[in-house]
């Protein structure tokens, strides 16, 4: 995998997301937002017990029963909304997700900190929360979603670093399943970043450790006409968002998706009519 300097021009970044499925960004976030979302998310942590509790088998061994996991990060931390603005991504996104006319959703910004004893998770591809669209249009589907995943402190294997299978989003057979062997860890020091598409197999790495925790954040966009993973419009309290951005408040379901230049209808609207 690829290893860009932050800042590095968008074209080579995507070459590198085009040829490999998965790119390295370092330096994504600067040291001081670094300490306060870290500090964030270890005080919120404090509170939420490992593995998924719905009782849904299936969830409970792909978020892992050794894993903690939590949404609604802007809750507890300013430097959610400063990711959501940032420029940088924002440039990448809007290449990677283009068809929609630079409209998308957050789909979910998730804290995934796996811990000691947890194992490897089932590679995926996280445009497979879409599977109807993924398998009807394979290999020529449009890309759906880009995700990131923040180091909040050194990622290394045995702690559980996302594992890529690279060029996986290039296999002509979309039902092909990837052998462990096939993928590789993404090492990240506190604050690179991960930046991946939506059809390149990935998972969280076992985390061989009896006493170390793997501190990662999860930020991924999709399509405006698809339906994100996370409800932020039903967890952000509009108190919280509606003095934000424009950009920030679409990503947050607080306002409309218009597919202009492109084709098909406005959607997510008040009685016919857009709103922001
Ligand atoms: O924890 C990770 O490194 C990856 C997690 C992941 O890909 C997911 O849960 O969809």
């Amino acid at each position: 995998m690829k290893r860009f300097q932050r800042g590095h021009d968008v074209e080579g970044l995507l070459s590198a997301i085009e040829d490999t499925g998965a790119v390295i960004v370092t330096e994504f976030l600067p040291d001081s937002a670094l300490i306060q979302l870290r500090g964030a998310i270890k005080g919120r942590a404090e509170s939420v017990k490992a593995g998924a509790e719905d009782g849904i088998n299936f969830w409970e061994k792909f978020h892992g029963a050794q894993t903690k996991r939590f949404t609604g990060i802007g809750l507890t931390s300013e430097v959610f909304f400063d990711l959501l603005e940032d420029d940088y991504l924002a440039c990448l996104a809007d290449r990677l997700l283009g068809d929609s006319g630079h409209q998308y959703w957050m789909n979910t910004c998730q804290a995934m900190i796996i811990g000691p004893g947890e194992a490897a998770q089932v590679l995926h591809r996280d445009g497979d929360n879409w599977s109807n669209v993924m398998a009807r249009t394979w290999p020529n589907c449009p890309e759906l979603t880009v995700s990131l995943i923040l180091a909040l402190e050194d990622v290394d294997e045995v702690v559980g670093a996302t594992r890529v299978v690279p060029g996986s989003h290039r296999w002509t057979d979309y039902e092909r399943s990837p052998e462990p062997a096939e993928s590789i860890p993404a090492t990240l020091l506190a604050g690179d970043a991960l930046i991946y598409n939506g059809r390149v197999f990935h998972g969280g790495g076992a985390n061989q450790t009896v006493d170390r925790w793997r501190w990662a954040l999860h930020l991924s966009f999709v399509v405006g006409w698809l339906t994100p993973e996370e409800a932020a419009s039903q967890i952000y309290p509009a108190s919280l968002i509606e003095h934000r951005s424009p950009r920030v408040k679409r990503l947050l379901g607080m306002s409309s998706f218009n597919p202009y230049p492109g084709r098909g209808g406005r959607l997510w609207l008040k009685d016919f009519a857009e709103w922001i």
